[in-house]
This record gives C-alpha cells, sequence and structure tokens, in this order.
C-alpha cells in the first residue's frame, strides 16, 4: 500500500471536516470570532497545496550518457526521443498522468522579437534595414532584409565558428521556421497540446533543428510506467552545449528540484565536461541532494571485470568532487528492452539476446536497477513525507487545537446557570484584555525581528554585490578587464571587410566568454547565497519562536 498517498487522502478528510465545522460556526448568529475566517482560509490553503504539491527530479548529464533513455526506462516506454542532438536542448518535464500528452509552451512574437534583438547587438550596420524602429519578425520586409543581411555574411564565411553560430543560429531559424508557426502564434495562443496518437507528432516541434527555436517549455503526460503522479521528472538536455542560454535554463530547473540523477556512461567515464557542470552543482550548493547512474554501455564491455574496473575509476573521480556519492551501475537500455520486450525491432531483440547471454554482467545490471530503483522511491517518499508534515499537519493541528478549546469554553458557559455564566465571560473578557496585551508584546517583538533581520539581510546583500570586496562584481569585472581581444584572428577579416564586421564578431565572441562565465561562475554563487540567506532566516525565527 502507498503510505503517503493514505495518509494524504486522511490529511484531505481531515482538512475538509474542519472547513464544514468552521463553516457552520460562521453561519451560527452571532458567533464567528474573526479568527475563524482566517482558519478556513488555510483550510482551502492546505487543500490547494495538498494537491498541488509536487517533487522535482532533475535528469542531467553530459549529452548522449543516456538521460532519456533512463527517463524512457522509468516511464516504461520510448517516449523521449533518444539520441537527440544538443542544437535544440530543452528541459523536458515528464509526469504520470492518465493519457498520453505533450503539451508545448511557444514563445510569444515579443519574446522571440526580443531573442532577436540581443542577437543584433552590433550587427554590422551598413545599412542592411530599410526601416528604423525595433526589429520586428512579423514584417515582410525585416524579415526580407534580416535574410539577405544573413546571407551575405555567410557567403563571407563569417559565421562558422561555433561560438558566433549561436546568435546567427537563432537569428536564421526563426526566419526559416516563421511560415510554419505563424498562423498559430498570431492566434496570441501560446501551448498547443498532443494527446493519445497524436502524442508522436509534438516531435515535428521538439526535435525539428529549425521549429524548436519557437518553444519555451515542453511538459509529457505519460500512462505508463509506475512513477507516482506527483512526482515530475525533467530531462534537462544541454549541460554541455556551447549555449550558455541552455545552462541557465538548466540552472533554473536545478534550483526548485528536490533531487538531482547524474547520468554518466560508461562508454566514456567521467570526462572534463562531467567535472565542469559537477563543480556547478556543488557551488550551488545542491551537491548533497544528488544520485549517480553510471549507464552501462553491455556492449562496450569485454567481462565484469572491465565493467567494475570503469566503475572503480568513476568512483574514484566523482570522490574529488564528492565525498562518498551514491552510485548505482546499470544499463538503462537494457532496462527499456527488457520492458519492451513483445514489441522489439528483430535488430533490438538480437542486442537483447546478446546481454542476457552474458550472464555476470546482465545480472549485475538488473540488480543495480533494482537497488536504484527501490532508492530512489524511498527518497522520494521521504522528500513527499517531509512537505506534507513539515508544513500541512502542522497547521491544521494548530487549528484543530484552537476549535477545541473554543467549544470547552462554549461548553462551560452553557452548562452553568445565568449569574455563573456572566462571572465567566467577564473572567473571558478580562483574559482577552490580557492576551490583548500579550499579542500586542508578541507582535512589536516579531517586528523588531523582522526589521533586524531585514536589516541583516540588506546588509548581507550588499556585501555580496559590492563592486569591490563582494563575492561576484569583482570577478566579473577582472573578467571584462583581463578579455584579451585575440587580435591577430581578426586581421584579415578587418581588411577584407571593414570595421564595423569586425568587431560585430569581435563582440559576439567576448558575449558568449562573459554568458559562460556568468552561467558557470557567478549564477551558482548566487544560487548558493540565495539559499544560505534562506536558511539564515528560517533559523533566525526558529530561535525567537521557539521554546
Ligand atoms: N548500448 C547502449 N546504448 C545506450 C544505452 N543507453 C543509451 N544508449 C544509446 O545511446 C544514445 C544516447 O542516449 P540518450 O538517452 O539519447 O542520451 P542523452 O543525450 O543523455 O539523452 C541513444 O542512441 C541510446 O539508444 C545503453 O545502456 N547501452
Ligand atoms: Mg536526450
Amino acid at each position: 500500500m502507498d503510505v503517503y498517498a493514505d495518509l494524504k487522502t486522511q490529511l484531505l478528510h481531515i482538512n475538509q471536516n474542519v472547513s464544514a465545522l468552521l463553516g457552520r460556526i460562521n453561519a451560527m448568529p452571532g458567533s464567528s470570532p474573526q479568527s475563524f475566517q482566517s482558519w478556513e482560509n488555510i483550510c482551502d490553503h492546505v487543500k490547494n497545496q495538498l494537491s498541488e504539491e509536487l517533487i522535482r527530479v532533475a535528469v542531467i548529464g553530459t549529452i548522449k550518457s543516456g538521460k532519456s533513455t533512463l527517463i524512457n526506462a522509468l516511464f516504461a516506454g520510448d517516449y523521449l526521443k533518444r539520441g537527440a542532438g544538443v542544437v535544440t536542448s530543452m528541459v523536458t518535464k515528464a509526469r504520470r498522468g492518465n493519457q498520453l500528452k505533450a503539451t508545448l509552451f511557444f514563445k510569444s512574437w515579443e519574446q522571440v522579437n526580443a531573442d532577436i534583438e540581443r542577437a543584433l547587438v552590433l550587427f554590422p550596420t551598413q545599412d542592411w534595414r530599410t526601416r528604423k524602429e525595433p526589429f520586428d519578425i512579423r514584417r515582410d520586409s525585416d524579415r526580407r532584409d534580416l535574410e539577405q543581411a544573413l546571407d551575405s555574411l555567410d557567403s563571407k564565411n563569417f559565421l562558422h565558428n561555433d561560438t558566433r553560430n549561436i546568435n546567427s543560429l537563432y537569428l536564421s531559424s526563426y526566419l526559416r521556421g516563421y511560415d510554419r508557426v505563424k498562423e498559430f502564434l498570431s492566434t496570441g495562443q501560446l501551448t498547443r497540446e498532443f494527446c493519445g496518437k497524436d502524442f508522436s507528432a509534438h516531435r515535428d516541434f521538439s526535435g525539428n533543428d529549425v521549429l524548436a527555436f519557437y518553444l519555451k517549455d515542453i511538459s509529457l503526460e505519460i500512462d505508463s510506467g509506475d512513477i507516482e503522479n506527483h512526482i515530475e521528472i525533467a530531462d534537462c538536455q544541454g549541460s554541455d552545449s556551447p549555449n550558455p542560454l541552455h545552462m541557465a535554463m538548466i540552472q533554473d530547473y536545478l534550483l526548485q528540484a528536490n533531487l538531482l540523477l547524474y547520468v554518466i556512461s560508461s562508454r566514456t567515464g567521467i570526462r572534463q565536461a562531467d567535472i565542469n557542470f559537477l563543480s556547478m552543482i556543488k557551488k550551488m550548493g545542491i551537491i548533497d541532494h544528488m544520485i549517480v547512474v553510471i549507464n552501462c554501455d553491455l556492449s562496450e564491455h569485454e567481462s565484469y571485470d572491465d565493467l567494475a574496473g570503469l566503475i572503480a575509476k568513476v568512483r574514484e573521480d566523482l570522490a574529488i568532487i564528492k565525498n562518498d556519492p551514491e552510485v548505482y551501475a546499470y544499463s538503462a537500455l537494457l532496462s527499456l528492452f527488457a520492458i519492451q520486450r513483445d514489441h522489439l525491432s528483430p535488430k533490438d531483440i538480437q542486442r537483447l539476446a546478446q546481454w542476457e547471454h552474458e550472464k555476470k554482467i546482465f545480472s549485475f545490471s538488473r540488480d543495480q536497477e533494482r537497488r536504484f530503483h527501490e532508492n530512489f522511491r524511498r527518497i522520494v517518499t521521504q522528500q513527499r513525507y517531509a512537505l506534507l508534515f513539515r508544513n500541512h499537519f502542522e497547521r491544521l493541528k494548530m487549528i484543530v487545537s484552537g476549535l477545541d478549546h473554543w467549544v470547552r469554553v462554549n461548553q462551560d458557559i452553557l452548562a452553568k446557570g445565568a449569574d455563573e455564566a456572566a462571572l465567566l465571560l467577564k473572567k473571558i473578557k478580562s483574559q482577552e484584555k490580557k492576551t490583548a496585551r500579550v499579542k500586542s508584546m508578541v507582535k512589536s517583538t516579531l517586528e523588531g525581528a523582522l526589521a533586524q533581520i531585514k536589516r541583516e539581510l540588506r546588509n548581507d546583500v550588499d556585501h555580496f554585490f559590492d563592486t569591490r570586496s563582494g563575492e561576484v562584481v569583482p570577478g566579473l569585472m577582472d573578467f571584462v578587464k583581463t578579455y584579451n581581444v585575440p587580435l591577430y584572428q581578426y586581421q584579415d577579416r578587418l581588411s577584407a571587410d571593414g570595421f564595423s564586421s569586425t568587431l560585430y564578431l569581435v563582440f559576439q565572441d567576448f558575449q558568449h566568454g562573459i554568458d559562460t562565465f556568468m552561467a558557470e561562475n557567478i549564477n551558482p554563487r548566487i544560487f548558493n547565497f540565495v539559499k544560505f540567506e534562506e536558511d539564515k532566516i528560517k533559523e533566525y525565527f526558529e530561535t525567537i519562536t521557539g521554546p
């Protein structure tokens, strides 16, 4: 039995009863203390939060490490595209639901134009535009002008460096995809759903190198597998993409995630890109919530010893970043094939048979997979208990004990004669006065505390962002100051294409450098700082309100 679901149902039931009781008291003439209204509000809040509360799991790792395969295996089907490229990296969120459904969230015209404006900063100015207003992709002349300008840059072999490609890729993809999305986006509705047998049609967008630029977000509802429906699993593609904006998207998700699954392929072991990414997670202060899965390519290893050697090596490499990490090693593809046994292609049937033939490796993989599942379930359930009890249970307890008290007092009054009741009411009134005094004292203490913690926070923030001694700005300034423009690389361009074209190139390289620096060094520190301050606020109020 799912203890969590059971407890949640009970809690919702109690919540409903308390709420109904409060409703009845409120309907009684002359007996509606103000606090009851706020209690009713709390009950509503508990109900909404309990239905919404979600555990978020981020699946991360370098390209082709097996993230999508692992998630597919968890959901028992091939829902996420395996072997997808990195160009259109996007965080894809998947949840268990009653039907198969993909929801695509598109960018608005304003967002598209803003992306274009960003890519156009210092765009060579040789009068490529016939208009002076801000660029608007919906205007025929703007699209035509940009297309010509890009063609002429391209013909000069301008855009062939990886980093410069990012901006030109945005520009050309928006242009090329325009016709496919224009009608839909112009309706102003920015989401599209693909249900049931249309599900795979969503890949016309998400798997399309051009159209995916128009997407902001993807979420999938999947009707198979035994992942509970309050767990969201996010495929965070792009941690090693050359585009720092991808990294920023992933960081956004990591911040809300309750658990991180880091996937490493046994084909490669730990690479520099992994070390960079793991270091960033560590800087963000969230490495404690991480489990590592070594995705074993069973065709790659000669023997069990070979695989065991690799696992030991990965553990050793990981130890540099995290002490005694939790590591599981199994083949995600084997697990997916085993689930889909009856629907495999002849080639995959053959692969599966081959893997099953390697008995020692095979049973090791299955065993590790089982252990991973058990632990995954345990961690996720623990997190959910924590969310459930920490907030909602405590709140309901407070309301119920308040109600209980109120009922006792009323019972007392009703049970007594008129004189005694009058005396009791007088006592209550005087008690109320005392309570009011205590309340106002508590209030002013809290207000004082609030002012103080605000002061402290302001101080911390000022220190943190101080331009000379703070933790981030000097590093950033330093990056800008010591940024070295490798002039010799641009010399030929300068004489061939002139100043403004060359300046655009220099600027794009610089922009890429600073975006990367921000994503790798500055953002993680800011996240860590925010987390630290949040803990501080919590601790502060716990010490003044605690016993
Ligand atoms: N042989 C083998 N191939 C795998 C395994 N896991 C994934 N792959 C393949 O490796 C490629 C990349 O996997 P994918 O899950 O798309 O990686 P991602 O980029 O991290 O999402 C795909 O073609 C998978 O079919 C595995 O355990 N064994
Ligand atoms: Mg993938």
